[in-house]
């Protein structure tokens, strides 16, 4: 599987995209959201204001994904997506995780990209368990990738700790 972990931090990547973790809104927020918008600039929420709610004041429900352009990131696209918040596990979170994750390779196939990087969607403020997440994410990546062997995922992590459990995850795979 062409996924590799790496510990940085994912705004300063230059690849075709990087993954926001954002929420239904798409107004920007804390976490790694904010740290997007503002290495993006202004433009980013501009542009994400634009994009149509599909109900009032959302533009991305639980488990899909919006693309906007990356303005002055380093990677040409950001792919927005909303992770699920952890209620424990019984109320659909792995389902709707690894939705998040089909739907962004989705977009990216859909705009011919090659590379991409993720974040730890729902591990921070939404307050899922990265063991967890991180085997949800390798199923579903495994799953997508098995007809797009060619585009170039990187999982991105923010510190040590959460690389060594993505780590571990992947080498179980
Ligand atoms: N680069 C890479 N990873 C990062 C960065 C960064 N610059 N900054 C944080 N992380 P979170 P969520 C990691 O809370 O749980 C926002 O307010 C962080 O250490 O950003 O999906 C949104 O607007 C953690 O491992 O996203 C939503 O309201 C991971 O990114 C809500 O938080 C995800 O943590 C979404 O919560």
């Amino acid at each position: 599987m062409p996924v590799a972990i790496v510990q940085t931090d994912i705004t300063r990547l230059a690849l075709d995209a990087i993954v926001n973790a954002a929420n239904p809104r798409l107004l920007g927020g804390g976490g790694v959201d904010g740290a997007i918008h503002r290495a993006a600039g202004p433009a980013l929420l501009a542009s994400c204001r634009a994009l149509p709610e599909v109900s009032p004041g959302v533009r991305c429900p639980t488990g899909e994904a919006r693309l906007t352009p990356g303005f002055d990131l380093p990677s040409r696209y950001v792919i927005h997506t909303v992770g699920p918040v952890w209620h424990g596990g019984g109320h659909g979170e792995a389902k709707l995780l690894a939705a998040c994750y089909r739907a962004c390779i989705a977009l990216a196939m859909a705009h011919e990209l090659r590379s991409i990087a993720f974040p730890a969607i729902s591990c921070g403020v939404y307050g899922y368990p990265p063991g967890q997440a991180a085997e949800v994410a390798i199923a579903a990546l495994a799953d997508a990738l098995a007809a797009h062997p060619s585009l170039d995922v990187q999982l991105c992590c923010f510190d040590s700790r959460m690389a060594a459990i993505w780590q571990q995850a992947l080498n179980r795979a």
